[in-house]
């Protein structure tokens, strides 16, 4: 009876160390969690990563704005909310970006007239497709024009509101 008092009483010691050796193995099970934990960091990572990338286009645009030479804005849309492009006629460079810029009175898009633009150049791969529309503020669509000449374009939602314009390309 002794000795297994004695040995009840070792077993508690015993238990602690196995409860230390149990306290180990949840550490290194700890470590198995932490060893997981980085999956979430890596994925807050790639999300930093991604704001990165939107401040580095945001960066890249301001770039664009800030070189005037390079590229010009166009307003969908004026600012009382008028059916129109702001400007409706303008020139631009050869190879020099227009930009279309979502402004006021959207849903707007910005389509070619094929029978308006200088011969050889495909209208549908400088157009938005009549179906395509930007519908959220500040929404672009980027164009670059590389052949010399007259160009007319319209917004097919709002073409019979006289949202039409035309673009010289020098
Ligand atoms: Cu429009």
């Amino acid at each position: 009876m002794a000795t297994v008092t004695s040995a009840a009483v070792a077993i508690p010691s015993f238990t602690g160390l196995k409860a230390g050796a149990g306290a180990a193995r949840v550490s290194s099970s700890t470590l198995k969690v932490s060893a997981a934990a980085p999956v979430p960091r890596l994925s807050v990572k790639a999300s930093l990563k991604d704001v990165g990338v939107a401040v580095a286009a945001t960066a890249a645009s301001s770039l664009l704005m800030a070189g005037n030479a390079m590229a010009i804005e166009i307003l969908l849309g004026s600012d009382d909310g008028g059916l129109a492009f702001v400007p409706n006629s303008f020139s631009v460079s050869a190879g020099e970006k227009i930009v279309f810029k979502n402004n006021a009175g959207f849903p707007h898009n910005v389509v070619f007239d094929e029978d308006e633009i200088p011969s050889g150049v495909d209208a549908s791969k400088i157009s938005m497709s009549d179906e395509d529309l930007l519908n959220g503020p500040g929404e672009v669509y980027s164009v670059t024009l590389t052949e010399k000449g007259s160009y007319s374009f319209y917004c097919s939602p709002h073409q019979g509101a006289g949202m039409v314009g035309k673009v010289t390309v020098n």
